[in-house]
């Protein structure tokens, strides 16, 4: 167990601050005590940090293109139990704690839910103690920090990279690997007729190790998160190359060249659920894998493990697409380096392989050009071509028709199909909540399904309760454990324990208190930030989460402008409005046009009515620029109502309801993605559910009957709201708001806000009507916190280790080995 000392902290600390700047705490910024802090713990964990627990047990290698991090000091001091000692300790050497933390930068290294899912995996996989670590990539500009100008989005690059260093990272030159792009594949029979292949006239590029310590909760377990940096091979690489002699001749070239290598973990892509298709990006999902697989034979060499043994000691998984290309680079390395045959290779790699799927949006969906892939990858084409040779064959042997082998090729059209690829080569698919998964099985990979079902599984995401309840919301933390005792830390599922305070008026007032606090310091940074001012007493109403059409931000908002409407008819009529603060946060993709007018609509209906004298306060709308992880931890301990309104189908799982929920919020939803589980654990007397049921909505997909136009002439309220985007009602509106109504009209409303609005706003006024009694409201509250147990990520991890990574493939899996 790592042990601290207050005393030895403090020495600790004064010299390190001594070493790194030459200077005493008085003199020192923020950042550099940050930095200093961040310095002294890794100090601490550096023992326990050595890696040699790896292959003791099997170990995972969680490959991922996104990891949302988030700050870090916070979480690891509660991990590690310092943070009290820590502060103390700080305290007497006159520094605040809460201001170090507050300079750390926040890692933006993912765009939403799968990269932030990703983070909390990390953190559950070193908390339940198996050897778990990450694959990505270190980009020096994460998620692009947004501001509003003139009600409309701005993206800055985000420099978090402050002196081009991060404070928690290590960097491992001695670890640094090649990366080999474009060329020329030679294939020869060497003396003994074996084959020998060789990549010539390539262009090689250094992968950089990263290491980032992951600190389990209450255990000596330290895993890592490798992240890679791109550069120019250095000597010692550059002697390998034919390229750095003969390509890089003028030193234009050499200039050209170095942008190729370093531009490729320049930047996070900002697209959310949405496939962009371009050549760079390709360069940056090859990069990390090729890296990353390269390092785990590298390891397996150290210590001596057999390609054969290779699936009972590691286990990859494939977050989404994205690192699909784990798949044909171990067979290369398995084919080329180790001098395996096909098939061998083949029965290693489909035993170690397991792959998540995000999402049914088809635009989602991966698919790369065959002509991208043969010149830049032509290694990689070659062998998705030959897996795709033999699966094709596989099934027009078992009589299927054309139609259907088209359908399940992984090469089609001039196309590779990322996901076909994936469930081809993979022993274990899974879906990320019941919903979804039911979809993936029944309907978008249901050719797959009816062919090899033992592969799919679900596993409903989860959060981490450590960063997300305990470390964000303290107050509610410990009134937890005052009333049920610690268990539930390590054990999520003693959450349930607190039902038995559902009738404990002392227990009810004190959780509406902290809320109420809460309120209190986010309408603190509202003022600060937004210099708007928000009555803590009014209904906190949050949806946080990207902007998407099928999130429905959209219809949020146009039932405000239905509410504002209301008051502006009854004006003399001092209408019974519960108070409501409509607080949102969402960035939208720079190239997504549509969800950038959502965006300015909300601005707009925020200033119209935020200044309306007649309103009375009675409404307000905020949206909070820049929303991320930090904010989020400020955020959803805040929030009355969780706004989980997306159409049904269409959010394979969502993690902010999850959040939501745990921090006593009242969930408005939709049953889509993990909502159908919340109202499983609460029960509908519990939420607030409303809208088209997934059949409907798969109904209306399939055989149509849906007419957006019908509904708008035919509901006065609705045509009220429609028209005043392209009325000039909305001060500041312009060709967005005939965007935004021809999506709505003109092209039949392809999520069905309309159709659902009124069932929404009927929801909403179910909420206005509850929360006045509040005791009633804090009982549902209480009961939403003592059943979010569940939602914990260490509960997922659970499953995947049980079901997937220890268990490892099925027998099936092994019988179906072509
Ligand atoms: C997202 N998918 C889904 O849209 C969310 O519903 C889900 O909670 C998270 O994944 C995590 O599973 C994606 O971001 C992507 F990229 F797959 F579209």
């Amino acid at each position: 167990m790592i042990t601290i000392n207050k005393k030895r902290f403090k020495e600790h600390f004064r010299r390190k601050m001594n070493n790194l700047y030459a200077q005493t705490l008085e003199e020192a910024s923020n950042e550099e005590l940050f930095n200093v802090l961040c310095y002294v713990i890794k100090d601490m964990i550096s023992k326990d940090w050595e890696g040699s627990r790896i292959y003791q047990e099997k170990a995972v290698f969680y490959f991922s293109i996104e990891f949302l991090l988030g700050r870090q000091l916070k979480s690891n001091l509660l991990n590690l139990g310092f943070e009290d000692t820590i502060r103390q300790g700080l305290n007497e050497l006159g520094i605040d704690l809460d201001e170090i933390v507050e300079s750390e930068p926040d890692p933006a290294l993912g765009n939403g839910g799968l990269g932030r899912l990703a983070a909390c995996f990390l953190d559950s996989m070193a908390s339940v103690g198996i050897s778990g670590h990450g694959y990505g990539i270190r980009y020096k500009y994460g998620l692009f920090e947004q501001k509003f100008v003139n009600n409309s989005q701005v993206e800055v690059p985000d420099n978090w990279l402050i002196n081009s260093s991060y404070s928690w990272e290590t960097v491992r030159p001695n670890r640094a690997l090649l990366v080999k792009y474009e060329g020329k594949i030679n294939m020869e029979k060497d003396d003994e007729d074996n084959l020998k292949v060789t990549h010539k006239d390539y262009i090689p590029v250094m992968a950089m190790p990263y290491d980032i310590p992951i600190i389990g909760y209450g255990n000596e377990c330290i895993n890592t998160l490798r992240i890679w940096k791109s550069e120019i091979p250095t000597r010692d690489f550059g002697k390998s190359s034919s390229y750095a002699k003969n390509q890089a001749a003028s030193y234009e070239d050499a200039l050209k060249y170095k942008y190729y290598a370093e531009e490729i973990s320049q930047t996070l892509y900002p697209n959310d659920s949405n496939y962009a298709g371009q050549l760079l990006r390709l360069k940056q999902e090859y990069f990390f894998v090729s890296a990353g697989i390269q390092d785990i034979f590298r390891k397996c060499r150290r210590y001596k493990i057999t390609t054969q043994d290779l699936p009972n000691k590691i286990a990859i998984h494939i977050n989404d697409t994205h690192p699909a290309l784990c798949i044909p680079e171990m067979m290369r390395i398995l084919l080329d380096e180790e001098g395996l045959s096909w098939d061998e290779s083949w029965n290693i790699t489909i035993k170690v392989m397991s792959y998540t799927n995000h999402t049914i949006l088809c635009e989602a969906m991966e698919r790369w050009s065959e002509d991208i892939m043969k010149k830049l990858l032509p290694r990689m084409y070659m062998i998705i071509e030959e897996i795709n040779k033999r699966y094709v064959n596989d099934l027009r042997k078992k009589g299927y028709s054309e139609e259907k082998v088209k359908r399940m090729a992984i090469m089609y059209d001039g196309e590779i199909r990322m996901a076909n690829l994936c469930i081809v080569s993979s022993y274990s698919i899974n879906g990320v909540a019941q919903l979804h998964t039911k979809l993936l099985k029944e309907e978008v990979l249901n050719d797959f399904y009816e062919e090899e079902s033992y592969k799919f599984n679900n596993k409903t995401n989860g959060i981490a309760h450590r960063r997300w309840l305990i470390s964000s919301n303290p107050e509610l933390a410990n009134l937890i454990t005052k009333l049920i005792g610690n268990k539930w830390i390590k054990d999520t599922s003693h959450l349930k324990e607190l039902e038995k305070f559902v009738d404990d008026e002392n227990v009810l007032n004190r959780l509406e208190e902290i809320k109420f606090n809460n309120k209190v310091k986010l309408a603190n940074y509202i003022k600060e930030n937004n210099n708007i001012t928000i009555d803590p007493n009014s209904i906190f109403d949050v949806q946080v989460k990207r902007l998407h059409a099928y999130k429905r931000q959209l219809m949020n908002i146009l039932h405000v402008l239905c509410l504002y409407h209301e008051i502006l008819d009854n004006v003399d009529l001092e209408l019974d409005i519960q108070p409501r603060t409509f607080i949102f946060g969402a960035k939208a993709a720079p190239g997504y046009y549509l969800a950038k007018c959502i965006i300015k609509l909300i601005n707009c209906v925020a200033n119209l009515v935020n200044n309306d004298p007649r309103v009375k306060g009675k409404i307000k709308v905020v949206f909070i620029e820049n929303y991320g992880v930090s904010l989020a931890e400020k955020i959803i301990p805040a929030a009355n109502v969780s706004e989980q309104i997306s159409t049904t189908t269409k959010e394979a799982s969502g993690t902010s309801n999850m959040k939501f929920m745990m921090n006593g919020a009242l969930t408005l939803a939709t049953l889509d993605g993990a909502n159908v589980e919340i109202y499983q654990q609460v029960g509908k007397e519990n939420m607030f559910l409303f809208g088209l049921s997934a059949k409907q909505v798969l109904d209306y997909n399939k055989y149509g009957g849906y007419s957006s136009k019908d509904l708008y002439h035919s509901n006065k309220l609705l045509k009220r709201v429609v028209d005043d985007l392209v009325n000039g009602f909305i001060p500041g509106l312009g060709k967005e708001g005939r965007e935004i109504y021809d999506a709505l009209i003109t092209y039949n409303d392809e999520y069905f806000v309309l159709r659902d609005i009124d069932e929404y706003a009927d929801a909403q006024q179910r909420i206005s009507n509850l929360y006045k009694d509040k005791i009633k409201w804090n009982k549902m509250s209480l009961i939403n916190i003592a059943n979010s147990g569940i939602f914990s990520s260490d509960r997922t991890i659970n499953e995947y280790i049980e079901d997937i990574w220890f268990k490892g493939c099925d027998e099936d899996v092994q019988n179906n080995i072509i």
